[in-house]
């Protein structure tokens, strides 16, 4: 049963309330590898879940177009003191709806349409935002693209110098979707330094990890840092922008008026929790057994022979090139599904197939450590992803490991079901 409990719901509206009580089933019966979710803690559901919802409050506090902001104002004051301790930074804005919006912000805070951004190519690794051709970013501004080395499957820090020192654009921006390795903050601001660019870094998949000490910070580096919180953060679905101080106003302007109207203040409510959850020890500890986690799971299935980019992991995300199974990532991804391993399929660098029908599946850790596996269990969760892909036509085959699966997971609590 959802937890926690949902009468009301299930009174009024049976039919969503049928619907909700499926969707946290299915969470606590499978093995959920998507490398951007997680499962928030049932304080967070209880924040999201709020009265809060009902209040407008655009602008920021002290500074509203709405009265009765009596209460609104220290929520969001008490999120944004707790992102700036959490973080190191001088000024945090937790006003974004989510990561496209908050890295639009970045776009609206230092450039004008047609001015020069750089960020890593969408197959390489980037995010659409960072952009990319389809992408607004991508179609209103000048855009240039770095990507990773064929050899190595690492964002090559050479191009991006000399792509940077060609094209000279106004905002840089690191991180990504798709990257196992660590980011190199420092190059990339020395690459920024040189020629005149804001370095943003978008650490939407990392934020837990740097929160918890297992990724290095981009703080000192960065003048802008964007993320979502609803990754390996932990929180709800909600985005910040953190930032030094000179770069703090253009963005908070960007926010608002420039692109967003009312925050939503349960959201905020429910970051504040989960950054309370992160400045505590355990989260420091479970931010470095994701990492341990995404290790021992990449060396199993390096073991049985799968083509990892990079041939590895140093964070929570692991992509990997099905070629040499002789299988594309979107039937694995549906086998894998329907064996109750939720993953994504995914492009993979210099992949030679359509984005709709890629080459690989991308594979992370955050959620199932949060459940409670450890690396003793990476072992046996290769071992099904293994079965599971050679058995894609074998429904049969795949419901067995589903029923294994669903056995294991019954033995590890999610927050959210009772
Ligand atoms: N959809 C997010 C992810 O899965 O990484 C990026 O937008």
């Amino acid at each position: 049963m959802h937890e926690p409990a949902i009468p009301s719901l299930t009174g009024a509206d049976p039919e969503v309330a049928r619907l909700v009580q499926a969707e946290a089933r299915r969470q606590f019966e499978k093995i959920r590898l998507i490398a951007s979710e997680n499962y928030v803690s049932t304080a967070v559901l209880e924040a999201t879940g709020s009265v809060l919802t009902n209040k407008y409050s655009e602008g920021y506090a002290g500074r509203r177009y709405y009265e009765g902001q009596q209460v609104i104002d220290p929520v969001e004051e008490l999120a944004v003191a707790r992102a700036k301790t959490l973080f190191g930074v001088d000024h945090a804005n937790v006003q974004p709806y989510s990561g496209s919006p908050a890295n639009l912000a970045v776009y609206l805070a230092f450039l004008n349409p047609g001015d020069t951004v750089m960020g890593m190519a969408l197959p390489a690794g980037g995010h659409l935002t960072h952009g990319w051709s389809v992408s607004a970013t991508g179609k209103w501004f000048r855009s240039v693209q770095y990507g990773v080395a064929k050899e190595t499957g690492v964002v090559d820090l050479d191009q991006v110098r000399d792509l940077a020192r060609a094209e000279r654009p106004k905002v840089i921006f690191c991180g990504g979707t798709a990257i196992p390795r660590t980011i190199d903050f420092p190059a990339f601001a020395e690459i920024a330094n040189e020629v005149g660019a804001v370095l943003a870094a978008d650490i939407a998949h990392i934020a837990g990890l740097v929160a918890g000490g297992a990724h290095p910070s981009p703080v000192g580096h960065a003048q802008v840092i964007t993320t979502t919180t609803h990754k390996t953060l932990r929180g709800p679905r909600g985005a910040m922008i953190l930032t030094d101080a000179e770069h703090a106003k253009a963005i908070d302007k960007a926010v608002f008026p420039g692109l967003q109207g009312g925050p939503h203040n349960h959201t905020t409510a429910a970051i504040a929790v989960a950054l309370g959850e992160a400045s505590e020890p355990s989260f420091g500890l479970y931010a470095h057994a994701v990492v341990q986690n995404a290790r021992a799971l990449a060396a199993a299935l390096l073991d049985r022979g799968f083509d990892l980019v990079s041939g590895g992991t140093d964070n929570h995300l692991i992509l990997a090139d099905l070629t040499g199974k002789g299988i594309g990532g979107k039937p694995a991804a549906k086998a894998l599904d329907r064996a109750g391993i939720e993953a994504n399929y995914n492009t993979v660098p210099f992949d030679p197939r359509k984005p709709f029908d890629p080459s690989g599946v991308r594979l992370g850790t955050a959620a199932i450590t949060t459940r409670g596996l450890t690396e003793d269990h990476m072992p046996q969760l290769a071992e099904w992803i293994d079965r599971a892909v050679r058995a894609a036509d074998d429904e049969q085959a795949l419901d067995r490991i589903a029923a294994e699966v669903a056995d294991l997971m019954a033995g590890y609590p999610m927050p959210g079901w009772a």
